[in-house]
């Protein structure tokens, strides 16, 4: 049994979802998505954890085939509406996906596999009248969710997470942030990446609340809705609440006052994915009223440590391990550290994924002997807090709330015809965290305008570079290895 859907069936007609001025309730979802789950399992009676990948814009559809492919006993594996095709086909080809669902404005980007007599290719769109069948009973420990996140190698993995996984991430965080079927949020970030799905979309749905929808983030937009003064609740990356401050800078002061009074009425302000600057926590304290609820998560384990709903909101701090979570920190050689000293954070807990999709030897890798999921984020703990001091690897970079491989990135400008070597590193930027640029080494300078055209036809946007150097050489130890640090400075 699926605790979602049952949970769905407790209160038909409460609205689910706002997009663009329409209602759709949970009665809608339920059935929506067993049509669907209908059409997915054809002459079978369970897909049996068949990977299901579908491209659906932000709303209704997207929520009815999420629920489909549970209910039909799929994995469900969303695919990021910006990508280039490559960024795509990736996804499609690593998790073997045999069933590909589109919206309809996705048809002509994945044109490529509509003839590909080995895959079941549909619109979402031409998928009704189906005749209901009978649909299976899920096992917690089945297969629910793979996700897509970059790491230390240099293309990303796919997080394959369990029903049983899920529930654990979604039922914590209802309970620790009093989650209610009163409570009503603003969906403005990314579906293809835990901070949606899980913590907005998931939460929202699971507690009988409505979602309401913004296809594309802006912050004129986002005030707009502030204004309508329906939400209660809201949840974004630091980067959102920059540009956020930096819009209502621009605004009049009676315009400032009707912001301020809608967002006094909130109950609840989060942020997240990324370390939320001190400067930010307090403008947009003098801004709403509310102290920022930083939380600290990971799309391995979701989330693991919060500030707390009701209590000290400490800035700089993530907080403190959330409920049923172990959480250790380590130095190199697996000691514990002393309270006050730099560690590895560690995570137990029935929220940490089962697998990296098809690669056993880095799942085995990302754990320790005894069961712990080694994050590669270092953090100290002072006066009762955890405080994040950065990662072990230089290689990953945040930007935008994004988790960027900066070895994918080399990967890639290397086969760009000029390009003899490059590296590429994350500089501090105080709106996107870290501002990806790169080091290029080239017979003769080029423009790099031409470089970016190329490059997004081959990667998503947010992992373009945003400043490029040339230089003869890139800085090397004894060993011959690039020394990014050195490479840092040069920026
Ligand atoms: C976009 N731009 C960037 C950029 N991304 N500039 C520098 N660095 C970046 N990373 C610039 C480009 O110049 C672009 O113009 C312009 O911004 C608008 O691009 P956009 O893509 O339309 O940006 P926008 O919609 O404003 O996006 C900003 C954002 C987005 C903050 C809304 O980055 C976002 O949704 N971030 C959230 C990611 C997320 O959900 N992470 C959670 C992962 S899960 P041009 O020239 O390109 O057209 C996780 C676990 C956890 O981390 O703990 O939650
Ligand atoms: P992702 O792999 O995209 O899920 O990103 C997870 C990573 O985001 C973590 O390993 C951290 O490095 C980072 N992260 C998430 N929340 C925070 C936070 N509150 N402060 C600092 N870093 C964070």
């Amino acid at each position: 049994m699926l605790q979602l859907i049952e949970n769905a069936k407790s209160n038909p007609l409460k609205t689910a979802i706002v997009e663009e001025k329409k209602s759709f309730s949970y009665q809608n979802l339920l059935d929506r998505s067993e049509e669907i789950a209908s059409f997915l399992l054809n002459d079978k009676s369970d897909l049996e954890e068949a990977p299901v990948a579908f491209m659906v814009s932000p709303g209704f559809e997207y929520v009815a085939v999420q629920w489909a492919i549970w209910r039909a006993g799929g994995i469900a594996v969303p695919l990021c509406i910006t990508y280039p095709l490559p960024s795509l086909q990736y996804v499609i080809e690593d998790t073997k996906a045999s069933i590909i669902l589109v919206g309809n404005e996705y048809v002509e980007t994945l044109k490529v596999y509509q003839e590909d007599s080995s895959k079941l290719f549909s619109s979402t769109s031409e998928i009704f009248d189906q005749k209901s069948k009978p649909l299976p009973e899920i096992e917690k420990s089945r297969g629910a969710m793979i996700l897509y996140t970059s790491g230390t190698t240099s293309l990303p993995k796919g997080v394959l997470t369990t029903h049983s996984n899920i529930e654990s991430q979604i039922s914590t965080l209802v309970n620790a942030w009093e989650w209610s079927s009163e409570d009503y949020i603003l969906e403005i970030l990314p579906l293809h990446h835990v901070h949606g799905i899980i913590n907005v979309l998931c939460c929202a749905l699971w507690s009988g609340a409505t979602v309401e929808f913004l296809n594309q983030f802006s912050a004129k937009e986002v005030f707009k809705i502030f204004l309508q003064g329906n939400l209660n609740v809201f949840m974004a990356v630091p980067t959102i609440y920059f540009k956020l401050i930096s819009e209502w800078e621009k605004l009049p002061k009676e315009e400032q006052q009707k912001l301020g009074q809608a967002m006094a009425s909130f109950r609840l302000m989060v942020s997240g994915s990324a370390a939320l600057p001190v400067s930010v926590m307090e403008q947009w304290k003098e801004i709403s009223g509310h102290y920022l609820l930083e939380r600290y998560g990971m799309t391995e384990i979701g989330m693991a440590v919060s500030n707390p709903y009701k209590g000290e909101r400490r800035a700089g701090y993530i907080g403190k391990p959330l409920p049923g979570v172990k959480l250790r920190t380590v130095d190199e050689d697996g000691n514990l550290v002393k309270v006050g000293e730099a560690g590895e954070i560690q995570i137990k807990s029935p929220s940490v994924f089962k697998e990296y999709w098809g690669k056993p030897e880095a799942t085995s890798k990302s754990f320790t002997q005894d069961g712990w999921f080694k994050t590669g984020d270092i953090a100290v703990f002072e006066d009762g807090y955890y405080r994040i001091l950065g990662r072990d690897s230089i290689d990953i970079i945040k930007s935008g709330g994004y988790k960027i491989s900066a070895l994918e990135i080399e990967e890639v400008l290397r086969k760009y015809p000029e390009i003899k070597d490059c590296g590429v590193v994350g500089i501090p930027n105080e709106e996107w965290g870290e501002l990806v640029v790169a080091a290029l080494v080239v017979e003769n300078e080029f423009d790099t305008d031409l470089l970016n055209i190329w490059i997004r036809e081959r990667m998503p946007a947010y992992k373009t570079p945003r400043k490029y150097i040339f230089i003869s050489d890139l800085p090397r130890n004894t060993m011959g290895k690039v020394t990014k640090n050195e490479l840092k400075k040069l920026f």
